[in-house]
């Protein structure tokens, strides 16, 4: 196989992106449609979004959950409802969204830099990070790797921390055979379409703490309590009912699109393990991942080529697969000038964040498209040389 960035004619005619929704077919979801419709009740608090928060909260084995209408509005309920101030340690191998949630609250994040094989929140450098005007750990459970929830706890206890978690990647995943969602004060999920469950747009902070989720159910919805009554500070972060009977119908097939992306995760190892240079993410052992992510940290020298040029080389073959996450977050304008954001001082973010590059992974990709993918990058690696030359110029 010639790669089409030296001339090869494209291994797929049409463009295979990193994520596609997997949604239920239309024929499940039309009655309730319907009934949305008919009784034209279209948000605030509706039937769908009760049942939903019911199902969800079953699902993940929480004794409440809110729903919102993104994982963003999720994480910064979450943050408000601890009425935290100062300082909040978490991680800047993540999206944008989970520093600028700390930010919104008027929090200072501090970045604690990753282990280098789980890209999780280095447990063994946050405590230096720690002072007398840090309140809370944010940690997230990045590409749905569970994070050393045991150790992070302990950590937390020991310095009168809130410990939350970013779970927006980690819908389905387990941690010492419990679903991530019940852990320390609270969680945050997204249902963004790319997401291994999704309501279009949609988030949620599920919980065991009553008071808290009352609470971010009372912001969700401007604070309103009663026709005469707004009790507390509020926005509006609800969830329309369309999106809530998509989640019905999505959630029931949840567990088989896990058990679909576990079979194309292990395609894809089998087939890149034989290929020098590729790393794949370290999974935590107490845990289980939702497999929604499929990640490779490209090691140049072994490879061949860096990961910018591996990313350019795969989207002439109509491969679009993404650099999440680059930037790290310590290098966005709004954060650099932290003290805590300096590269130097945060290694193993840096170099992910360098290698990292995100494939195409969704519940509807073909196993023959997987090995399709595999056999490109193959004969990328094989072409290292000659390809190095032909986007020189262009790329670093
Ligand atoms: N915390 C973490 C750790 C997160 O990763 C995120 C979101 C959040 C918090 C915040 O949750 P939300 O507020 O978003 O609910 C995407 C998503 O927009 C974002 O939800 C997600 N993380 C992030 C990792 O990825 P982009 O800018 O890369 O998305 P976009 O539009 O380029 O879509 C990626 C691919 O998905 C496209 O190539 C095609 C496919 N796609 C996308 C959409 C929107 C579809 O097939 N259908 C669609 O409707 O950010």
């Amino acid at each position: 196989m010639k790669p089409a960035i030296l001339g090869g004619t494209s291994a797929f005619s049409e463009k295979i992106l990193v994520a596609k929704p997997s949604i239920p077919e239309f024929e499940e979801v039309h009655p309730l449609f319907k009934e949305i419709f008919e009784s034209k009740w279209l948000t605030n608090h509706g039937k769908f979004v009760q049942e939903l928060e019911k199902r969800i909260a079953g699902y993940i084995g929480a004794e409440h959950c809110a729903l919102v209408s993104n994982g963003t509005k999720a994480l910064e309920l979450l943050i408000k409802s601890l009425d935290l101030n100062g300082e909040v340690i978490s991680t800047p191998f993540t999206f944008s969204a989970t520093i600028h949630a700390i930010q919104a609250n008027n929090l200072k994040p501090v970045f604690c830099d990753i282990n280098p094989e789980t890209y999780n929140l280095d447990e063994s450098k946050l405590e230096k990070l720690i002072t007398d005007k840090t309140t809370a750990i944010l940690a997230v459970n990045i590409f749905g790797n569970p994070v050393e929830i045991k150790k992070l706890t302990d950590i937390a206890e020991s310095n009168n921390l809130k410990l939350l978690f970013d779970s927006a990647h980690a819908f389905g995943s387990t941690y010492l055979d419990k679903k991530i969602g019940s852990f320390g004060e609270g969680e945050a999920f997204s249902f963004h379409a790319t997401k291994v469950f999704t309501t279009g747009e949609g988030g949620a902070v599920t919980t065991n703490n009553k008071e808290l989720s009352e609470k971010i159910s009372l912001m969700r919805n401007f604070g309103i309590a009663g026709e005469e009554e707004v009790v507390s500070w509020g926005t509006n972060a609800k969830m329309n009912e369309f999106s809530a009977a998509l989640g019905l119908k999505a959630l029931e097939q949840i567990e088989k699109d896990i058990e679909k992306l576990g079979r194309l995760n292990q395609i894809y190892k089998t087939n890149l393990e034989k290929i020098p240079g590729l790393k794949f993410q370290k999974i935590n052992p107490d845990g289980k991942i939702n497999y929604k992510y499929f990640t490779v940290e490209v090691l140049e020298k072994e490879f061949g080529l860096n990961r910018n040029q591996l990313h350019t080389a795969l989207k002439s073959d109509n491969i679009f697969a993404r650099k999440y996450f680059y930037p790290p977050c310590n290098r966005f304008p709004s954060y650099r000038s932290l003290e805590s954001a300096l590269p130097e001082k945060l290694p193993n973010t840096e170099s992910v964040s360098a290698g990292i590059l995100s494939l195409p992974m969704y519940a509807d990709l073909k196993e023959e498209e997987i090995k399709k993918i595999c056999e490109v990058i193959e004969s990328i690696h094989l072409n290292a040389e000659k390809i190095k030359k032909t986007v020189q110029g262009f790329l670093k």
